[in-house]
């Protein structure tokens, strides 16, 4: 480990599990809530290497774990607990719903009465590792939970809330152990919550790629890092860091974030511009293979060549593709680089989008979205501040933005919400969730979107019935 002694990750896993898991629920089929019983045999060839693996966890855990025989006299037993417990460590889990956080022994352990199922919890995500009747499944192979055709490892995208009243966006993307870090908003100090969540999930303490749209604060200032907060590239291992080719930055918060990046590539990490990677050259690629049939796409943006006064243009703009189902990441990106991206590229119809420039009414225009044809969209902001405009349909999510979304999809997605905003001023208590982290996870046939506040769709919420209109051309 580069950065951290495993000893910390340990501790920062066991802290943080439980604040993550309730974005994580992510796991695929329905969960047996059948009374079939445990079949379980000492014959069966898969259940030695669970037994590994609970050991593992025990160890991790800094418990002792039971003997094979005694661990497998206790999966014979009784079923467990109907529900999402299982800490007590006598006799498989089972319920309706998927598992949620436990520190427990054979909490880390499934059973799905249904199909006879395994599923493991590792890095905080459940996942089918094997069948008890003998069919062994590893997701790292192509196995996740679905026995549908064409089906990938398990993609996770998470859209996070930053701990700040503030909006920004920073996604976390996982799938194996690759992980994707897009931006680190909003400011310093979301380092902190960003390393928390992150830590929950990314067992190597290293990602993969790291990519920064556009120089604005709410994008760079956990990349940036300051005498307080040490910055993302302080706190993990980046291989890959792909930003932005143009900048009209002179910021503090800028100049901090390449004094950052450049110590990261000082220390190993390759740097590549989002326009490199579109022209293939000086060692980075248009496209990276992520998993067996996902792959992460570099898109051409104009103003990757071209100056402009508005630094949203600037945006870093690519995809990810797993089968049949495509995820578009813009950035900020205004109307008239979404124009050009349209002009200039073979965009597929997309399952996911995330709504430019935090659902701004000068984003996610008809150009775009007639094109790509959204089924979801998220948004990350905090919905009904006056951070940036006392207007109330201007405030993001914009009226506008949703006129617009309405014609494809009701499924939208937010992450926070304001409170007490004070009417007519720039000024506002403080956030709550709105759906709170928003997590996506497909395996390129299954796909589900989870809030870990609630999953509701923005149309459905309080706040939307009080603020905004849903088009009668809308998508009901
Ligand atoms: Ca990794």
């Amino acid at each position: 480990m580069k950065k951290k002694s495993a000893l910390r990750i340990l501790l920062s896993f066991v802290l943080c599990s439980m604040i993550a898991m309730g974005a994580c629920a992510c796991s695929f089929g329905s969960w047996g809530s059948g009374n079939s019983g445990n079949t379980a045999t000492e014959t069966d060839p898969t259940i030695r290497s669970v037994y590994d693996l609970y050991a593992e966890r025990c160890a991790a855990n800094g418990d002792d774990p039971l003997t094979y025989d005694a661990w497998l006299s206790s999966i014979k037993g009784e079923k467990g607990d109907k529900g999402d417990k299982g800490e007590s460590g006598n006799g498989w889990h089972y319920g309706n719903g998927a598992p949620s956080a436990t520190l427990g022994k054979n909490g880390d352990l499934y059973l799905n009465f249904e199909n006879y199922d395994i599923y493991v919890k590792e890095g905080g995500q459940w996942s089918v590792r094997g069948n008890i009747k003998g069919e062994k499944r590893d997701p790292a192979e192509g196995g996740s939970g679905s026995e549908s055709e064409g089906t990938t490892a398990e993609l996770q995208i998470h859209f996070l809330e930053l701990g700040s009243k503030y909006t920004g966006d920073c996604i976390y993307i996982k799938i194996g152990d690759t992980d994707i870090l897009v931006d680190g908003g909003c400011r310093e100090a979301s380092a902190d919550t960003i390393e928390r969540y992150v830590d929950a999930l990314c067992t190597d303490n290293t990602l993969e790629y790291v990519i920064v749209t556009h120089a604005d604060q709410d994008h760079i200032a956990a990349f940036a890092g300051n005498g307080t907060y040490a910055s993302l590239f302080e706190r993990f291992v980046c291989e890959k860091i792909i930003d932005f080719p143009k900048t009209g930055k002179t910021t503090d918060v800028y100049n901090r974030y390449v004094s950052s990046r450049n110590k990261e590539v000082e220390v190993g990490a390759v740097h590549y511009t989002a326009l490199e990677c579109y022209n293939n050259i000086n060692g980075a690629q248009q496209s990276y293979e992520l998993s067996e049939g996902v792959t992460l796409n570099f898109l051409y943006n104009y103003y990757y060549e071209h100056s402009t006064s508005d630094e949203n243009n600037y945006s870093v703009c690519f995809y990810i593709n797993q089968g049949d189902y495509n995820y578009l990441f813009t950035g900020d990106l205004e109307e008239s680089g979404e124009a050009f991206l349209v002009q200039n590229n073979d965009l597929p119809h997309c399952k996911l989008y995330k709504a430019g420039h935090h659902g701004s009414k000068t984003s996610s225009t008809e150009a775009l979205l007639s094109v790509i044809q959204p089924e979801y969209v998220c948004v990350c902001c905090v919905a009904g501040s006056p951070e940036y405009t006392v207007t109330n349909e201007n405030m993001f999510p914009t009226q506008l933005m949703i006129d617009r979304v309405a014609k494809y999809t009701k499924n939208i997605f937010v992450t926070s919400l304001v409170v007490d905003p004070v009417e007519g001023q720039k000024k506002w208590g403080g956030i709550t969730s709105m759906n709170g982290n928003v997590t996506v996870c497909s395996n390129g046939v299954d796909f589900t979107v989870t809030g870990s506040n609630n999953s509701t769709i923005l149309k459905d919420t309080d706040w939307f019935k009080q603020n905004r209109t849903w088009p009668s051309y809308g998508v009901q």
